[in-house]
């Protein structure tokens, strides 16, 4: 069989191209995965350029999955202006009762007590400032506070050897993650941004901040998470985008 054109540029080469843009600019890892969404079915020449797209992003992905490596962060001055993003207009985003609100727990979990906004506002929080990317091709650097949800999985007993995590949303947005993205670090249970308690639009009053992965993979209005061995998916998933996206 022969090559495809990819190859013939030299392994180095691509490596290097890859580096640098994906250095440069976070787009560079969305605009890969919206291209390799696409249906590479004629023989034109693009179908080499979208090809080697495709091995590219796989490589990239192997390439930057590392459960230690973390994402860049910023200074408050590089902070920049945020943007909504949903599959829906701003002002349709979900307006959850705090007086109400409980956030379930399901699946391999110990303890399965629901926990309410003060529950989750009394855990030991920390900050980051990370640039989110959205897959349209678009992203703002921004600050994001809340506890990691590796010390809130360990601490209602998940079963962290499981496969998944699973979250359901106030919108009917839902998502997953795998174990090791997870427990990375920097994934947070994130109930503030910019300082704030976070805004409707942003996702009051818990969202997930995973700055290792595209923007879709951190759900916005969590009300509920589940550990899981079988494959959650996520509503743009099984609309297309790469379940992994990220590092
Ligand atoms: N509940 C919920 N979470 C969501 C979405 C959504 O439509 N509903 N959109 C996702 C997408 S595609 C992006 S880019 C980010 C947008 O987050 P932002 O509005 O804070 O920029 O949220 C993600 N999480
Ligand atoms: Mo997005």
């Amino acid at each position: 069989m022969r090559k495809p054109l990819a190859d013939l540029a030299g392994d180095r080469q691509l490596e290097q191209i890859e580096r640098r843009l994906f250095l440069r600019n976070g787009l560079s890892l969305g605009a890969l995965a919206l291209l390799t969404g696409c249906d590479i079915t004629n023989k034109e020449p693009i179908y080499q350029t979208l090809l080697a797209m495709s091995r590219w992003n796989d490589r990239v992905q192997a390439w930057l999955f590392n459960p230690h490596r973390l994402a860049p962060t910023f200074s408050e001055s590089e902070i920049s202006q945020p943007r909504f993003n949903g599959f829906y207009e701003p002002d349709k985003a979900p307006r959850v009762d705090p007086a109400t609100y409980r956030l379930e727990l399901s699946g391999l979990i110990d303890d399965k007590r629901p926990w309410t906004v003060d529950q989750l506002y009394a855990l030991p929080q920390q900050s980051q400032i990370t640039r989110h990317v959205c897959i349209e091709g678009w992203s703002f650097i921004g600050k994001w506070t809340g506890t990691p949800l590796r010390s809130f999985l360990e601490r209602v007993g998940a079963d962290v050897t499981a496969k998944y995590v699973g979250f359901k949303c106030a919108d009917g947005y839902y998502g997953s993650l795998d174990m090791p993205s997870a427990l990375h670090p920097q994934t947070l249970v994130s109930v503030k941004f910019d300082d704030e308690i976070l805004p409707t639009q942003f996702g009051f009053p818990m969202r997930l901040r995973v700055p290792t992965k595209l923007g879709f993979k951190s759900p916005k209005h969590v009300v509920a998470m589940f550990v899981t061995n079988t494959y959650p998916s996520g509503y743009w998933e099984d609309r297309g985008y790469n379940w992994f996206s990220g590092s």
